[in-house]
């Protein structure tokens, strides 16, 4: 049995849902998204993903055409029409059905679909030994072109870093900014610590405001660490003690190697296994039931 979909208002069997190609979605990449999990039949921070989604739709003028709370009511009925415990949703809005001319006003109506699955869990090596990664060549959106606390359907940039890394023999990249700061990976954010301290970079570098490095700032000072928001350059995360990524499908992502160069002890370290303990009982506890 296939899973639903939902599409523009309807619940529609996952082959059956279609787009059109006149859809600005799908000819420019105009409209915004979000990746959302659910643990044990509860959505994780559904509010802050929402308001996420509708401050992105806000920055490029987007009518989402459906209230916050009509949204999250319509995740968690697709989520309960697939019977899905676990799973990983994405909420897609586009521009909609235009013609071939930029002009978003030709777009009368957005396009609103959610499509719900099971998570696709990243290899548990990852976690027990640690990824490498590599500095991609492609630099990160500066704010004042395409922002990236935007997260819009145009992840160009995202998927050149991605080649970046697949180029590199890794599957995560960093970008840096057009000054050579630290901003983040290409869909994960990033954490050094230094001394037990735990850093991460501003997001007004141009990095996106992720809900899972909001998470991780939270237990790391409910917990006792010091935590600061750094400007960083590559060369203070080859020197840090520890390094990890952040992200709704990743979770938290020990590094333990960047450039070829070993970050710490090359392995997963103190800091990092405990935040990963934190943020396990946190999605286990503090989500919104379905
Ligand atoms: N930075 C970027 C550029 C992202 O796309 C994050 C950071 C982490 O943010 P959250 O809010 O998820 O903690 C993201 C989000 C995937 C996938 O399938 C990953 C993301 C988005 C869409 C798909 O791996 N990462």
């Amino acid at each position: 049995m296939g899973l639903k979909v939902f599409l523009n208002g309807e619940f529609v069997e996952s082959e059956e849902a279609k787009i059109s190609v006149f859809d600005h979605g799908v000819l420019y990449g105009d409209g915004v998204f979000e990746g959302i999990r659910a643990y044990n039949r509860s959505v994780f921070r559904p509010e802050e993903h929402l308001d996420r989604l509708y401050d992105g739709a806000g920055a490029i003028r987007l009518e989402i055409g459906m209230s916050k709370n009509e949204l999250q009511e319509k995740i968690c009925e697709t989520l309960r029409l697939n019977d899905l415990d676990n799973a990983y949703i994405r909420v897609v809005v586009t521009r909609g059905e235009g013609d071939l001319g930029l002009d978003p006003r030709k777009c009368k109506k957005s396009t609103v679909f959610i499509i719900t699955d099971r998570i696709a869990l990243y290899p548990r090596e990852y976690y027990i030994n640690g990824l490498s990664i590599v500095t991609a060549k492609t630099r990160r959106n500066p704010p004042e072109a395409l922002n990236p606390r935007i997260k819009s359907l145009n992840y160009m940039n995202n998927i050149l870093g991605k080649i970046d890394a697949i180029d590199g023999g890794t599957e995560e990249a960093l970008m840096l900014t057009m000054d050579g700061y630290v901003a983040e990976c290409t869909g994960d954010n990033i954490f050094i610590v230094t001394a037990g301290r735990v850093m991460t970079p501003p997001n007004d570098v141009g990095a996106l405001c992720g809900i899972t490095q909001g998470a991780v700032i939270e237990l790391a000072r409910q917990n006792g660490f010091e935590f600061a928001y750094e400007m960083m350059k590559p060369e203070q995360l080859y020197e840090a003690d520890e390094c990890f990524l952040t992200g709704t499908a990743a979770e938290i992502v020990p590094v333990v190697r960047i450039d070829g160069k070993a970050v710490g002890a090359g392995k997963p370290g103190e800091v990092t296994k405990k935040l990963m303990g934190f943020f396990r009982e946190l999605v286990e506890t503090d989500g919104v039931r379905y």
